[in-house]
């Protein structure tokens, strides 16, 4: 059995994706969760699967398949963005499964179905379509979560409740191949053309807040303050000199997001919410490293007379990829790109990690140009794109 890929059509494809919510910036897009782009393009979608014989089902996150009949293995990743992200992230995913879909279409099997989960990029939460839809988070819980502007997530899914049915079944699909970009370094680096990943690290992230007292900029005595920037600069600090004898080179932490209040120049701020994310390969040193971040943090609040709160922790665990699975994409990458591949872990995270709570799962990485991602500059050679998906069909043909 092969399938053949029409690269024109997949690439047209990605280029006509990319215009829902293009930034005007590079091929950079703006497509959060629930935006009027985000739906637009679901939309989009929806027609596309449709188009290649595909029954179209929104679940209630607003997640959006293309379901073939019967027993089939299911293609996909998601369609919203970061804040500002890139034409390619999730968006390759998507559109790869389209065409490997329309492709064994044509060539009369096997089934595949496809899908673009919502909320991949965690506006609400982290990988929240998925998260749900695989059962670690009830609807009820994800629906009181709020974005940084404390939009519900109830609120923002109402937008498409019109559309929503119930959760797919996962019995129906056989396994679950997400493509995507790699969105580190090595790929692009060593001028190879594909990963096939081994493991996808774990995560944890939560909002902490210090409540200090709002003051005067100019006749509040630095020693009377109750500063809450400054408390979140000290924990900063604190955190990393103390994760020094815990952490790997590959660990990472991140506070990607500050929200000071008043946030005006001349104003002591007296509240300081943000966001505190880690990811590591093993989910021991996950647990290390919280209590070390909250330990640390109840030690600031303290010493300077401030008050402190956490938000809930969401979290997901390392995941292994299915050998099976990883074996066809493996024969398929060295079949296409010979000596031009390599296994590797993702530092990202993605939806495969929930999906592999019900189904065996693997991921497909191609370069990313300079290693960045998340960013309007994200981007990847078409003509890596192409071999991307020639070796995700190639792997599909292998399991068929
Ligand atoms: O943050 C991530 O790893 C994913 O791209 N949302
Ligand atoms: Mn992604
Ligand atoms: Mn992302």
């Amino acid at each position: 059995m092969t399938l053949k890929p029409d690269p024109t059509r997949f690439l047209s494809n990605l280029h006509e994706l990319r215009q829902f919510g293009a930034a005007g910036v590079g091929k950079g897009v703006v497509r959060p969760a629930y935006s009027e782009a985000d739906i637009a393009a679901r939309a989009w979608l929806a027609a596309k699967f449709e188009d290649a014989g595909l029954k179209v089902h929104y679940d209630p996150m607003g997640s959006l398949f293309g379901l073939a009949e019967g027993p089939s293995i299911l293609l996909g990743s998601h369609s919203d963005s970061q804040p500002e992200g890139g034409w390619l992230d999730g968006a390759l995913g998507v559109i790869a499964a389209l065409e490997v879909a329309c492709a064994a279409r044509e060539a009369g099997g096997p089934a595949v179905s496809v899908v673009s989960f919502q909320d991949e990029e965690g506006r609400f939460g982290v990988t929240t379509g998925s998260t749900v839809w695989s059962g670690q988070l009830g609807l009820e819980k994800a629906d009181k979560l709020t974005d940084r502007d404390g939009i519900s997530l109830a609120e923002a899914r109402s937008t498409m409740a019109h559309l929503a049915g119930d959760f797919v079944d996962p019995a129906q699909f056989t396994g679950f191949i997400e493509m995507h970009i790699e969105q580190g370094p090595w790929l692009d680096q060593a001028g190879e053309a594909a990963g096939v990943v081994t493991d996808i690290v774990g995560i944890r992230d939560m909002r902490i807040t210090f409540e200090g007292e709002q003051n005067h900029a100019g006749t509040t005595p630095m020693h009377l303050r109750r500063d809450a920037f400054q408390a979140l600069g000290a924990f900063n600090a604190l955190i990393a000199e103390r994760f020094q004898n815990v952490v790997t080179p590959q660990t990472v932490w991140t506070i990607g997001h500050v929200k000071l209040h008043p946030d005006a120049h001349s104003i002591v701020p007296g509240t300081a919410t943000f966001s505190m994310q880690w990811r590591d390969g093993d989910g021991d040193r996950l647990r290390r490293m919280e209590e070390i971040i909250r330990a640390t943090a109840h030690e600031v609040a303290e010493a300077r007379g401030l008050a402190l709160s956490f938000g809930p922790m969401l979290g997901l665990e390392p995941v292994a990829m299915d050998a099976k699975l990883r074996t066809a994409l493996e024969a398929s990458a060295e079949n296409c790109a010979p000596g031009s591949w390599r296994k590797m872990p993702s530092g990202a995270l993605h939806d495969a990690t929930n999906l592999a709570q019900y189904l065996p799962v693997a991921m497909l990485f191609v370069p990313s140009i300079n290693g960045i991602s998340h960013a309007f500059e994200e981007d990847t050679n078409e003509a890596d794109l192409v071999k991307g998906l020639e070796v995700l069909a190639g792997a599909v043909a292998r399991l068929s």
